[in-house]
C-alpha cells in the first residue's frame, strides 16, 4: 500500500498513528507530497488534490482520513486485532463524534495557516476570528465534557484529538491552548510520550 502524506498534515498523522497502533506500518510505504508544491502529481492520484490518500495493494484509491482509518482498521481486524473504531454501534458513534470534533479543530487550524500564507491584502480577519473561535469553543467543550465525549483509551477519537492538539502546538503556539484547560493538558501529556506519537512528529 502507498500512503500519500505531507510531513505537517495532522490528518495524515492521524492515519499514520492508527496504522502504527494497529501494527500495519510495515505494510505501508509513505510517499511525501506537498499539496501545493506537488499539486499536479498529487491530483493524478487523488482528484481532490489532498493528503492523506491511500492506494491499496489492488490499486484502489481511498480518500479522506476517517475513511482511510476505517479501511486500515478493518484490515487490522481481519488480521486478528481489536477494532479502534468501537466495539458496538453506540460506542462507534461516540468515537466517530469524538473524531469529528477533533477533525474540526484540525480543519480550522489548518485553514488559519493557509490564510497566513496568502498575500496580506487578501487576509480576512473575519475568517481568522471565526476559525479561532471555533477552536476555542471546541477545546472548552472537550474540557468541560471530559470522558463523556472523549472516552479513555487508545482509539480513533483519542488519536484524532492528540493530532489536533499536537498541531496547535506546532502551528498555533500563540493560542496557548493548555491555559485554563488542565484536564485536556493532563490528557495530552500521556500521548506526548507514546511511541506512535513521537515517531510521527510534524517536520517543519
Ligand atoms: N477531510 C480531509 C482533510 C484533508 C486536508 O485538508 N488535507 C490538507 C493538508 S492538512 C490538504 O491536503 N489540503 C490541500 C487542499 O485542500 O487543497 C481528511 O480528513 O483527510
Amino acid at each position: 500500500m502507498e500512503l500519500m502524506v505531507s510531513p505537517t498534515s495532522p490528518f495524515a498523522r492521524k492515519v499514520q498513528i492508527l496504522a502504527r497502533e494497529q501494527g500495519l506500518s510495515e505494510a505501508i510505504n509513505l510517499r511525501a507530497l506537498h499539496p501545493l508544491d506537488d499539486a499536479a502529481e498529487l491530483a493524478r492520484m487523488n482528484p481532490l488534490g489532498r493528503v492523506p490518500a491511500l492506494i491499496t495493494d489492488d490499486d484502489k484509491l481511498v480518500v479522506d482520513s476517517p475513511i482511510i482509518c476505517a479501511w486500515l482498521d478493518n484490515l487490522a481486524v481481519t488480521q486478528g486485532r481489536d477494532s479502534m473504531l468501537g466495539d458496538n454501534a453506540s460506542h462507534r458513534l461516540v468515537i466517530q463524534q469524538g473524531q469529528a470534533l477533533a477533525d474540526g479543530i484540525m480543519e480550522s487550524a489548518f485553514l488559519m495557516v493557509m490564510e497566513r500564507g496568502r498575500p496580506e491584502r487578501q487576509h480576512s480577519d473575519f475568517w481568522q476570528d471565526r476559525r479561532r473561535d471555533a477552536i476555542t469553543r471546541t477545546l472548552d467543550y472537550l474540557e468541560a465534557q471530559g470522558d463523556a465525549v472523549m472516552p479513555a483509551g487508545i482509539h480513533l477519537a483519542s488519536i484524532a484529538l492528540a493530532c489536533a492538539l499536537g498541531y496547535l502546538d506546532f502551528r498555533h503556539d500563540a493560542m496557548q491552548w493548555r491555559s485554563g484547560r488542565p484536564g485536556l493538558a493532563a490528557w495530552f501529556k500521556a500521548w506526548e510520550g507514546r511511541d506512535s506519537f513521537m515517531a510521527t512528529q510534524p517536520l517543519a
